[in-house]
């Protein structure tokens, strides 16, 4: 069967190695950024996304044209959205994106056309939100002369195994023509299943609910962490423990903070569609105020260490080892360590930083550097860098406090140095 062609707007960390796949698989793909540096750098085989070999190799085929403009919708029998999903600082859903996207779709629709959102929005809003605006634009009636799915997306930043190519999908459709061309269509590039849903609504609600389970559990380990600090039980070693049952246990694991463009975003998205219908999700909440308070947590374990040695916080130089969400990733959404750098200036503390994914927020440009200028650090980022580097240079710079906000370093080692560590949890 003739390939279709398909436009993908919105070409970042989830509609890049898509555009990539779908031209790989035959399909005439053009890929859609606002960023003509961008745009440029992709028709050149050159990935804009830093640190990720892979996704290098796969721009480098060239099998998409990156556009700047909307006029490929026009010749495409496929539009996907790719676009972000953030939330805005009052953590409600922010749908600009997704809204402007669909305006300028709407202005070059044509009849018959599959429109596929893989966006991660709440429950409601293909029906409630993009349909009205993509037939309000394009004077087309949903179903009948367009046809509408939801597939959100799946992508683990830095997975060595997990990429847009194996990664099993679930798709709901608005109507029955609707799943069956996006499930055809997702079968025909992807190894993994693929899972209609039976509806639109339950679609978005898969995505929404496997991160906040995500979330949730993270939290619990997170409220375990402080309560096991005040008894004295090192929780690290505990989830060890717990890890031997075979069955109806899934580890997760402390830290200064959740971050990401996934996790501490898509629950606020449930909370508040479901507040609109009066239910309050008292749990989302909680689990959520408990990870936000992960930062504070962590800046407070290094206030009480620097305190046993009789050393203020105020007017110390304190050192943040790694700026990114996550490891071995350029991405700062939602970082947990961009809190902690705000709040150690709060508290008066003179910060200095080094991430090997960001020299130009880095205050020093090596590791070593950094550490001869400070008297602490806090480790905010669980980098390859940080957890193979020698543990002397911690002694040899004489620092007296290294907390630990990822739970990644040797902590006997330090300690035999006489250095104070503090983990969170352990
Ligand atoms: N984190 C913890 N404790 C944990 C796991 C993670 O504190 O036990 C923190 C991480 O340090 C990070 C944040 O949570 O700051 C998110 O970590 P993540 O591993 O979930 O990383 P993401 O954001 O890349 O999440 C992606 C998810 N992507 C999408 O949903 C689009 C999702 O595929 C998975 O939940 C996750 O990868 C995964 O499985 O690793």
């Amino acid at each position: 069967m003739k390939r279709e062609t398909l436009t993908i707007v919105g070409i970042g960390y989830v509609g890049l190695p898509l555009a990539c796949l779908c031209g790989e698989k035959g399909y005439r793909t053009f890929g859609i950024s606002k960023d003509k540096k961008k745009v440029a750098l992709i028709n050149q085989g050159v990935s804009p996304i830093k640190g990720d070999a892979r996704l290098q190799q796969w721009v480098s085929q060239k099998s998409f044209t990156a556009v700047t403009g909307f006029e490929s919708v026009k010749s495409s029998d496929i539009v996907i959205i790719c676009v972000p999903t953030p939330i805005d600082e009052h953590y409600n859903p922010d749908l600009e994106p997704v809204e402007s996207a669909c305006k300028m779709i709407a202005k070059y629709m044509k009849r018959g056309q599959l429109i596929i959102m893989e966006s991660t929005v709440n429950p409601g809003v293909c029906e409630e939100v993009i349909i009205p605006i993509l037939e309000k634009g394009s004077g087309l009636t949903a179903g009948k002369d367009f046809y509408l799915a939801h597939c959100p997306e799946r992508i683990n930043p830095g997975d060595a195994y997990w990429n847009v190519r194996n990664i099993p999908r679930c798709v709901g459709g608005l109507n029955k023509k609707s799943l069956s061309w996006a499930v055809r269509f997702y079968r025909s590039i992807i190894s993994g299943t693929i899972r209609p849903m039976k509806s639109l609504k339950e679609a978005e609600a898969t995505k929404i609910i496997e991160n906040s389970f995500r979330d949730i559990n993270i939290a619990f380990v997170n409220e375990l962490a402080k309560s096991f600090e005040v008894l004295g039980i090192d929780l690290l070693d505990v989830i060890e423990g717990s890890k031997t049952k075979p069955f109806a246990f899934m580890a997760h694991y402390p830290s200064c903070g959740v971050g990401g463009h996934c996790i501490p975003v898509d629950p606020y998205y449930l909370i508040e569609r479901a507040r609109k219908s009066g239910f309050d999700h008292k749990f989302l909440k909680l689990a959520r105020e408990i990870n936000n308070s992960m930062p504070r947590y962590a800046v407070d374990r290094l206030m009480k260490a620097l305190n046993e040695i009789k050393k203020p916080i105020k007017g110390t130089s304190i050192g943040v080892l790694g700026l990114a969400y996550k490891a071995d990733v350029d991405d700062l959404r939602e970082s947990p360590a961009v809190e902690i750098v705000s709040i150690l200036k709060e508290e008066g503390a003179k910060v200095e930083i080094f991430d090997p994914y960001f020299p130009k927020r880095s205050t020093a440009p090596s590791l070593e550097e950094m550490l001869r200028k400070v008297d602490a650090v806090i480790l905010a980022t669980d980098h390859r860098e940080f957890k193979e580097m020698n543990l002397l240079n911690f002694k040899k710079a004489q620092i007296k406090v290294v907390v630990d906000g990822k739970n990644c370093l040797d902590s006997i080692t330090i300690a035999k140095m006489g250095i104070l560590y503090r983990g969170i949890g352990k």
